[in-house]
């Protein structure tokens, strides 16, 4: 009664057949996987033909995680060392994905993921070979009724971190019988913008690691589930046999499947959400503004400088960790220094992040002027990041090139008001730039909106150079006009830029920072680098200090 069956592939990929010393074979079982799998598809058509019924039967082409994990070290000892990188992992997937559509697949189903940047490095073979040809159906295997990956992550999290991709579906296997997954599933239809699948095990394993859940008790189970309008696909997984399928193909039969509301997914679609091991929403209803941590910056804190020439990681990850506790949701972090190889420190960065939960819950944004150093982030993090920063620097082109890259990582980006003549520093050219910017990216680059976050800089005011008066309220009326005028796109920018003039005065540039953010959110401004230790409240700025400051930031 299956509509889709599996190609029994799971390991066949160079990383797997490596331990079995037959790596060279990898592609070959592959390719034959698919297309044995086809062919007892096409018998079973062609006998529903026989006696006059249309049948189709799907061959879905399995590709297992590997073993290995991109996102954690297999050493205690050395918490940046990996197996395997991003581009081997790419290059195993891309093999495999190749040979199962040329056997015969008709979708790739990528399937027991416990690692988001694992199924990246799939998505992005798969990209490249195919664009958006091939149907693609993601399914993660968690660790236990938490609903978290192997590697730390919810399940809304790792959702985030692929779904740039247009997946056929998301959703669960393995694991646990569908009574303890049906709780996941629940909780999956309020986030998931794409159909649902959950192919359980045959219930919990006994004491012998066998599953025993008889096929009644299986489909029975797995129809509560459907009868919530809950899923789209679903079957079976470890200790499940054709009785259990058949049985769950009977119990299913006339089921709705399930629908994703018009008003969920508009709401849904308006939002940037980004994440770590977990998901957050940068809330464009300002209710919610949200902290990025600057700290994590060897340009920005000499004491994270110093800790990260030092080789002292563990202790620059407290920097981060701090952030985090003092309110950021997201991290920027910034090894642009000519004294350091800011390409591997951040690779290395963002691996010791993946494993440390207390900062790795946090989303991170990769700031670098190098693009080399940003691909090392991107392909180091398995959640969904924030690219800061491109522009228009080197015009149409490049920049159009670069958000295409970002976009098959899924990351957002940051967009600074910057063209071939340099960076904008009045309003006209600020909002000039960006719609320019925001044509490109969505027109060219197929970027949504929302992953679109404009930075119209904020420069340093109170210098006792004339020019520079304007530069706080040019910022603010930039925003408020982006607003208005770019659908759906954000605006951020770097708060304490605002005070170089003042530094050894924390008092004044805090007080600074705290009412120059009062009149930019009012004005749309949804996300801000900042200290986050540092939050003055505008409320409690003293009168007089007060009216002082606002002549500056708003002269
Ligand atoms: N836009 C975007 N990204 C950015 C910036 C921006 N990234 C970098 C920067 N600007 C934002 N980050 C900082 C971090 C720290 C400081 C300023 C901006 C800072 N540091 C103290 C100082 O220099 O006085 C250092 C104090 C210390 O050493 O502890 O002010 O605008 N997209």
């Amino acid at each position: 009664g299956a509509d889709i069956i599996e190609t029994n592939t799971f390991s066949a990929n160079v990383i797997s057949q490596v331990e079995y010393g037959c790596e060279e074979f990898a592609g070959q079982m592959a390719y034959e996987g698919a297309r044995i799998a086809r062919e007892a598809a096409d018998e079973a058509e062609a006998v529903a033909a026989s006696v006059g019924l249309k049948r189709k039967v799907w061959v879905a082409g399995s590709m297992g995680p590997t073993s290995k994990s991109l996102s954690l070290s297999p050493d205690v000892k050395d918490p940046a060392f990996r197996s395997y990188s991003f581009d081997e992992m790419y290059a195993a997937y891309r093999q495999e994905a190749e040979a199962l559509v040329r056997g015969g697949a008709d979708l790739i189903l990528i399937e027991t993921c416990f690692d988001a940047l694992n199924v990246k490095a799939a998505l992005a073979a798969i990209s490249d070979l195919f664009r958006d040809t091939i149907p693609v159906m993601i399914s993660v295997s968690v660790g236990d009724r938490s609903g978290r990956t192997l590697t730390g992550q919810t399940l809304e999290a790792f959702y985030t971190s692929v779904c740039h991709f247009p997946i056929i579906s998301f959703g669960l296997n393995c694991s646990l019988g569908a009574e303890e997954l049906a709780p996941l599933v629940e909780d999956m239809a309020k986030w998931c913008r794409c159909g649902i699948s959950c192919y359980p095990n045959a219930g919990l394993p006994n004491e012998i690691g066998g599953y025993d859940q008889s096929p009644e008790d299986m489909a029975k189970a797995v129809k509560l589930m459907a009868s919530k309008g809950l899923l789209n696909i679903t079957g079976g997984c470890c200790g499940t046999t054709p009785d259990h399928i058949r049985a769950i193909s009977k119990a299913l039969d006339g089921v709705a499947p399930h629908q994703l509301s018009e008003r969920q997914d508009e709401i849904m679609e308006r939002q940037l959400k980004v994440s770590g091991l977990e998901a957050v929403t940068v809330d464009v209803k300002r209710n919610n503004f949200t902290n990025v941590g600057e700290r994590t910056n060897v340009a920005g804190s000499r004491k994270f400088a110093r800790l990260i020439a030092e080789g002292k990681y563990d202790e620059a990850l407290l920097i981060a960790a701090k952030q985090i506790e003092d309110g950021a949701s997201i991290i920027d972090i910034n090894m642009d220094d000519a004294m350091l190889d800011s390409t591997k420190e951040m690779e290395r960065f963002v691996r010791y992040i993946s494993n440390d939960p207390a900062v790795a819950k946090a989303a991170l944004m990769i700031d670098s002027s190098h693009w080399e150093t940003i691909l090392a982030g991107l392909k180091n993090a398995q959640g969904k990041c924030i690219v800061n920063s491109i522009s228009l620097k080197e015009g149409d082109e490049a920049f159009i090139e670069k958000a295409k890259v970002i976009k098959s990582f899924g990351a957002a980006v940051v967009v600074m008001a910057f063209d071939e003549e340099g960076q904008a520093t009045t309003y006209q050219r600020k909002i000039e730039i960006c719609e320019r910017a925001y044509r490109l990216l969505t027109e060219k680059a197929g970027m949504a909106p929302q992953d679109i976050i404009f930075d119209v800089n904020i420069l340093s005011i109170g210098t006792g150079i004339e020019e520079h008066a304007k530069y706080a309220i040019d910022f603010i009326e930039a925003v408020r006009w982006i607003k208005e005028n770019l659908p759906g796109a954000l605006t951020s920018g770097g708060v304490s830029n605002l005070s170089f003039s003042f530094r050894g005065n924390n008092a004044v540039r805090e007080a600074m920072h705290s009412a120059f953010l009062y009149h930019a959110i009012q004005a749309g401004m949804d996300m801000a680098i900042v200290n986050p230790a540092t939050a003055v409240l505008y409320s409690d700025i003293p009168t007089d200090v007060l009216e002082r400051i606002e002549d500056v930031v708003l002269n």
